[in-house]
């Protein structure tokens, strides 16, 4: 109603924080749940018999699905199993602090109401709900930052993308082929639609911008709609796919002015952080975004642990995806890997919340993580009989476990080795607690 969106868009912040103040909660965050849902969670990456390579989401592109026919998912998009309350649980539980959902995907499919289509889920499904209006409800009682991914690509707006091919191969176009219709969109669909989301759903942590490497997206536009979300919403933070410097799966920018607040190394981690450079990898557990029926090589729960370990050590945050299906819900494998997350992080979190990358050189045997002038040493793999050499420019002071602190460990100044117990209680990282000399 009107007042509920103008109360919504009271509550969001309006009081303009320094950067360091604004990126702080993000920075402290460390982890995150990506969420990529939408109709194609309908085909699940099988449409007409044929399966689509890679990941499900793209099905409408891969597998040349014409616009009318992709349309009639709509009419089949009813989440019947759809919990937002559960949906925060599971994240927080597996200690992520913030969720990144898609609003709408390159298929141009809205999960709210939006105002200025009716190619959203209360005009053009059978479930008749607005799922972001519930799910920042449910991260609001739970004090989970709730975020929004929105694609500048639109395979079904027809001012976004090029002239029609024959089975409207609009995500794969020819790189030198304009619409010279697209400004149209930006200004009267793009824009608009970001506006809604910035003023009717309350604080909005992040916009995740995807689709910046479409040629009729100019970086003119990304920064005047950076200026356009911080004008709304001061403190919302904002990716650096929301201009044009990111370079490529790597996630970072090249050298330049372009606006965004952090990088974005997609499905790959850098191999060092970059000093005073924000940055998020956004990983999936298996091999696709969006929800797919088949073929999903899921990575164990010790390999994601690691993984966070090894982008916090590098000074990054991870954003962990999960697809639910197109009843709503998040896949078991998806659900057993967090709750193993949440386990762990549950013991070790004060290494990983608020810690930094460290000045040491990693390990073979593991990562380092630093706060308030502590270190922390993540052990992936003990090595034989225990010893552990630290770097010899650490300087020890006193070494303990993190998860038994009463188990005092011996260090060896001369060899920089401690010992590990042998009945330790297995661990996908065993983390140390290094206090340092004064
Ligand atoms: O094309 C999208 C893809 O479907 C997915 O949303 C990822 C997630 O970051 N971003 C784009 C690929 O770079």
């Amino acid at each position: 109603s009107e007042n509920a969106d103008h109360e919504a868009a009271a509550m969001a912040s309006t009081e303009k924080l320094p950067d360091e103040e604004r990126m702080e909660w993000w920075r402290d965050a460390s982890f995150g749940m990506f969420i990529h849902w939408g109709l194609y969670s309908i085909p699940a990456g099988i449409y007409k018999g044929d399966t689509v390579r890679g990941n499900a989401e793209w099905i409408m592109d891969k597998l040349d699905i014409p616009v009318e026919e992709y349309e009639e998912f709509a009419g089949q998009f009813n989440p019947v199993k759809f919990d937002a309350d559960q949906w925060v649980k599971i994240a927080k539980d597996a200690g992520m602090k913030y969720i990144v959902i898609t609003t709408k995907h390159h298929d141009g499919f809205c999960l709210w109401d939006s105002e200025v289509t009716d190619y959203d889920i209360m005009d053009a499904s059978p479930f008749k709900r607005d799922i972001l209006a519930e799910l920042a409800e449910a991260c609001k009682k739970e004090d989970i930052k709730l975020c929004f991914y929105h694609s500048i690509v639109d395979w079904h707006h027809p001012d976004a993308q090029a002239p029609l091919y024959p089975n409207y191969n609009a995500g794969q176009r020819d790189s030198t082929v304009f619409n010279p219709d697209f400004p149209k969109y930006y200004e009267n669909y793009l824009k608009p639609q970001v506006k809604e989301l910035l003023t009717n759903y309350g604080d909005v942590g992040v916009v995740w911008f995807d689709g910046d490497w479409i040629p009729d997206y100019t970086t003119e536009m990304g920064k005047e709609l950076y200026s356009f979300i911080r004008d709304i919403q001061p403190n919302t933070i904002v990716n650096n796919r929301v201009d044009k410097g990111r370079t490529g799966m790597s996630g970072m920018n090249k050298s330049g002015t372009f606006a965004g607040d952090f990088g974005t190394p997609e499905k790959e981690i850098p191999d060092t952080g970059i000093p005073g450079v924000d940055w998020e990898s956004c990983l999936t557990m298996n091999n696709t975004w969006g929800f797919k029926s088949v073929d999903h090589n899921w990575k164990s729960s010790e390999t994601l642990i690691r993984d966070l370990v090894d982008i916090v050590s590098k000074g990054g945050n991870l954003l962990l995806n999960v697809g639910p299906t197109s009843e709503g819900e998040i896949p078991g494998p998806s659900v057993e890997r967090l709750e193993d997350m949440g386990a762990w992080i549950k013991e070790n979190g004060e290494s990983i919340y608020g810690a930094k990358s460290s000045p040491y050189e990693k390990p073979d045997w593991g990562r380092y993580t630093t706060k308030d002038g502590v270190i922390y040493a993540h052990v992936f793999d003990i090595p034989a009989g225990g010893k552990v050499t630290l770097n010899a420019d650490i300087a020890v002071d006193k070494v303990e476990l993190l998860v038994s602190p009463s188990s005092k460990l011996s260090y060896d100044e001369a060899s920089h080795s401690l010992s590990l117990p042998s009945d330790l209680p297995a661990s996908e990282v065993t983390v140390i607690k290094i206090d340092l000399k004064k």
